[in-house]
């Protein structure tokens, strides 16, 4: 069979010299640390050898929550190397959400951090998962122990390009999150259109600041500079003045937008600093015109925007060369990447008309895992993938997104999805119903609020609420703000209207 291991791909565009540095990280004590692409190479053959020393089952999972470190990154090589499913998970997730995804991906193999053993281990366990390691971002840990007594070479395991690379749960509409299911094919045929779309060229260097459980800083930044042979700069953690401080060192810097604007509070931030740099690119969540025009002003670099999911991963882009990057904009379909827009009988939109962003190409995932019905519903009978996303095409081919037909908050970054939020808040004693809706914020660009009704009788506390949520979910999913309210407004249908709620809370954060 043909070798379509991703890995194998990526260890091929490893510069010859593998002694040169690959990644410059700091360690948690600041001390500075380099990773040769020697490193990276011995390193992820030795866990990939220690995977497969654990004799796991074909298409095994490899659930993982840990600190972002160059550690981390080298267990997601290691993974594909030996032929697993890699699972990333957040760090923000407490034990109701992480009891879930282990509950329902099932994985042979849970990788916490030391701190977080305890807990985790006993939720794994009881799911059933033989293998509990743990990885510190200080390097501390059972797994290195035990891949430190494992062979440093290692050949990819052969894989298919169908064959599941990995799983990211992404959360639902309704009901609980969904895993998409991600295979070497697509990840491999998107970094390699992005490579090229986005020019990298040898020399360019890379800062990682993103989180790495996530599409963008996984896929999008990683696969972009090992599949370029390019050194990154390695952030465990974005914070503006440390970027300031790798910018004169770097050419390419990928950011969600509350990045950019976290920069753009930075006196620092000017042409000088930025006259090294190539690219900027941003996406995950609306770049506003504002951020995209200080950052011209300030910088003199036009920030390149782009669209994707974690279903599919990058579908559309700017130009980087040959074209305008317009704001507002998410540019046009990645080459192989089909788009069109339809209306809500399934006929196409013509030029700027709104309607439903659909997608097909090498890049669209294999389905939801264990979720058939999800995914037969999610595509069309001609196999395109219904995005959730609204927008149109103009007579350019620019793509704008106007919205979202899904009920989804993004904040800073990461979806926020409010029936989730809503189920955790109907279930609190003396609580009749609620309803959260996403309201503009200056630096997540969009938050949540909740709006409350206490059953007959029943006496509720906005803070007490807050707090108690706080407690069970992901702080990022923590509405900012509950308000406790007599009635939701209805439609004649009985449908809360959530647009107005948006009208009523669009101030708060203004
Ligand atoms: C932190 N907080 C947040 C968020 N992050 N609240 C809302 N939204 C957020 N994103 C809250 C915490 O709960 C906490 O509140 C307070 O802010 C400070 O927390 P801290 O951890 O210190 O925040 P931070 O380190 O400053 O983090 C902000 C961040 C981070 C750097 C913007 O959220 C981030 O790295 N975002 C990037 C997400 C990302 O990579 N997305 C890509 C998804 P309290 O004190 O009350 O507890 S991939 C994707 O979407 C696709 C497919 C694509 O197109 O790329
Ligand atoms: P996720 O499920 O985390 O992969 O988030 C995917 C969603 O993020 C998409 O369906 C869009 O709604 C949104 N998104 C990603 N990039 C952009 C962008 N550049 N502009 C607007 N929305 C975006």
């Amino acid at each position: 069979m043909t070798q379509h291991n991703l890995f194998a791909a990526l260890r091929a565009a490893f510069p010859d010299d593998l002694d040169a540095t690959a990644v410059e990280a700091t360690g948690t004590g600041g001390e500075p640390l380099h990773y040769s692409w020697r490193d990276l190479d011995r390193g992820s053959a030795m866990l990939a050898n220690l995977l497969t020393s654990l004799d796991l089952p074909t298409g095994a999972r490899i659930a993982v929550q840990v600190e972002k470190s160059v550690e981390a990154m080298l267990l997601y090589l290691a993974t594909l190397r030996a032929g697993y499913v890699f699972l990333p998970l957040n760090t923000a997730y407490q034990s109701g959400e992480i009891s879930y995804f282990i509950g329902n991906a099932e994985p042979s193999v849970v990788v916490c951090t030391p701190q977080n053993f305890g807990w985790v281990s006993k939720i794994a366990f009881t799911g059933g998962t033989r293998h509990v390691l743990t990885l510190g971002d200080d390097r501390s840990g059972s797994l290195l122990q035990r891949a430190a007594h494992c062979s440093d070479q290692q050949v990819p395991v052969p894989k298919a390009a169908d064959d599941l690379a990995a799983i990211l749960y992404t959360s639902g509409t309704t009901g609980r999150s969904k895993g998409a299911m991600l295979t070497h094919g697509n990840l491999l045929s998107n970094a390699r259109v992005l490579q090229d779309y986005w020019g990298w060229v040898p020399g360019d260097v890379l800062i990682h600041a993103l989180p790495i459980f996530h599409v963008h800083g996984l896929f999008v930044a990683i696969h972009g500079a090992l599949l370029n042979g390019s050194k990154m700069l390695w952030l465990a953690k974005f914070e503006p003045k440390a970027v300031l401080r790798a910018m004169p060192c770097a050419t390419v810097f990928m950011g969600v937008p509350t990045l950019y604007v976290r920069l753009l509070q930075e006196p620092g931030l000017n042409r000088e600093v930025a006259k090294n740099m190539r690219l900027f690119i941003a996406g995950s969540a609306p770049l506003l015109i504002e951020t995209f025009t200080d950052w011209q002003q300030r910088t003199g670099h036009t920030i390149l925007e782009r669209y994707g999911m974690s279903e599919t991963t990058m579908l559309t882009s700017n130009p980087y060369a040959g074209g305008e990057r317009r704001g507002g904009t998410v540019g046009f379909p990645l080459p192989g990447v089909q788009l069109r827009v339809r209306n809500e009988h399934g006929v196409d939109c013509a030029v700027d008309q709104i309607g439903g962003i659909e997608v097909k190409g090498p890049n669209v995932f294999k389905g939801y895992w264990r979720m058939p019905e999800k995914t037969a519903e999610e595509f069309t009978t001609d196999l395109f993938f219904k995005t959730g996303d609204v927008g149109k095409v103009d007579k350019q081919g620019y793509v704008t997104i106007v919205g979202r037909s899904k009920d989804l908050i993004i904040s800073g970054g990461y979806n926020v999805y409010p029936a989730e939020i809503e189920g955790a808040i109907n279930e609190l004693p003396g609580v009749a119903e609620s309803a959260v809706v996403g309201v503009p914020h200056p630096d997540f660009g969009e938050v949540g609020v909740a709006v409350v009704v206490a059953k007959p009788g029943a006496v509720l506390d906005g803070d007490a609420i807050l707090a108690t949520l706080k407690a069970t979910l992901a702080n990022f999913k923590v509405p900012k703000r509950v308000d406790v309210v007599n009635d939701l407004p209805r439609n004649t249908m009985g449908k809360v209207q959530k647009n107005l709620l948006r009208e009523q809370h669009k101030g708060l954060f203004a």
